[in-house]
């Protein structure tokens, strides 16, 4: 008999919450004006739990994500405390319906609530149990596409907090308003900060050639996503007619998309997201992928358990902060001195603020 510790999973409960955003976050492609998040906590028979968060982005997609992942828990429930054999077992029994979009989702946060399940059960962090240790990751914050006055304002806002970069959306009718933009932003946070720019895939190759190239000279960190997200070859052409470096990933459905982009040379940096990628088993493989290519990796939002798993990527870039689920989280990312600190963080961080959650039950 095999003396290793075996946790089973005992349950899980899936609720779902809708956060109201202080403010609404203004893309070139549409506003979120609040999260619909599915909540993810699985238990195991030595009395564990863990969590994990699934976001929505649209409340049409609240309800039926939520009872998928019902659906997807009950499947694996009475099975080893494994989150990446239980992955590659969700990928083999979706293979004909296929793993992107709901299913994709409901299988990250299950991975993301065994992952953390798993760690607290070993009382470690998800960075320490994947043999990684904390480190100062830079920090970048959110500036929405709010005009020249309103970006200046938030981006500002962002540098007295001593973070180190902002990421500030465009997309305007004219390349003279993002160009009007990006400069007022620069007087406003000087020229150490590090300004990157955002299209939310709002335009179409050869516009997006033209538009960049007369950004080319503003000394941005990177432009995000000037066309849409799947178009690699699109992406590619851009990339190749500008100096700037080109950054996208926040859309790839796990890593094999992500080695499509790679070999589209579709994007100079990356910037997986923890849920579509495919949790903590998707992104450590895609870390694996960027280490490989030597291209610099970055995260989309969940910010708690990206801080652990930039620390654990060996390309890791720049931190994206959002603090838009703070209301739900018992005790939210710090970020001291413009970095992100998870010196004492348990599992992935991240635990429920439940007087809040019973609040926003939807
Ligand atoms: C983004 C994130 C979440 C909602 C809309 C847009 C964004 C980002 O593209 O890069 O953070
Ligand atoms: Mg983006």
């Amino acid at each position: 008999m095999s003396q290793l510790r075996a946790p089973k999973i005992k349950g899980f409960r899936i609720r779902a919450v809708r956060v109201p955003m202080e403010e609404p976050h203004r893309t070139a492609s549409g506003a979120v004006t609040e999260s619909p998040l599915v909540l993810v906590d699985v238990y195991t028979d030595e009395g564990v739990a863990g969590h994990g968060i699934i976001f929505t982005y649209n409340a049409a997609a609240l309800k039926p994500t939520a009872e998928l992942t019902e659906s997807l828990a009950a499947m694996v429930t009475g099975q080893a405390l494994a989150p990446m054999e239980i992955a590659d077992g969700f990928a083999r029994r979706f293979r004909l319906l296929g793993m992107q979009g709901l299913v994709a989702m409901a299988v990250a946060g299950i991975d993301m609530a065994l992952w953390d399940a798993l760690a607290r059960t070993h009382q470690t962090s998800v960075l320490r149990l994947l043999g990684g240790l904390e480190k100062p990751v830079r920090a970048y914050g959110a500036v929405g596409y709010d005009g020249v006055a309103d970006s200046a304002r938030v981006a500002e806002r962002w540098a007295k907090r001593g973070f180190h970069g902002v990421k500030v959306k465009i997309g305007y009718p004219s390349a003279a308003e993002d160009l009007a933009v990006v400069r007022t932003i620069r007087k406003a946070v000087g020229d150490e900060m590090a300004i990157m720019v955002d299209y939310n895939q709002s335009l179409t190759p050869a516009t997006a050639v033209e538009r960049l190239r007369a950004l080319d000279d503003e000394g941005l960190t990177w432009i995000e996503e000037p066309v849409l997200a799947h178009d690699y070859r699109g992406h590619a052409r851009v990339s190749r007619e500008i100096r700037t470096p080109i950054q996208c990933g926040e859309n790839w459905w796990g890593p094999h998309e992500m080695r499509e982009a790679i070999d589209a040379q579709a994007s100079d940096f990356m910037m997986p997201d923890v849920m579509k990628i495919g949790g903590v088993t998707g992104w450590m493989r895609a870390a694996a992928l960027a280490e490989a290519h030597s291209i610099p990796i970055s995260n989309h939002l969940w910010p708690e358990l990206s801080a652990q798993l930039m620390c654990a990527s060996a390309t890791a870039h720049f931190l994206e902060y959002a603090d838009w689920w703070n209301p739900i989280v018992a005790e939210p990312l710090r970020v001291e001195a413009g970095m992100a600190n998870v010196e004492d963080a348990a599992g992935s961080g991240v635990e429920w603020n439940e007087n809040a959650v019973a609040r926003l039950l939807a």
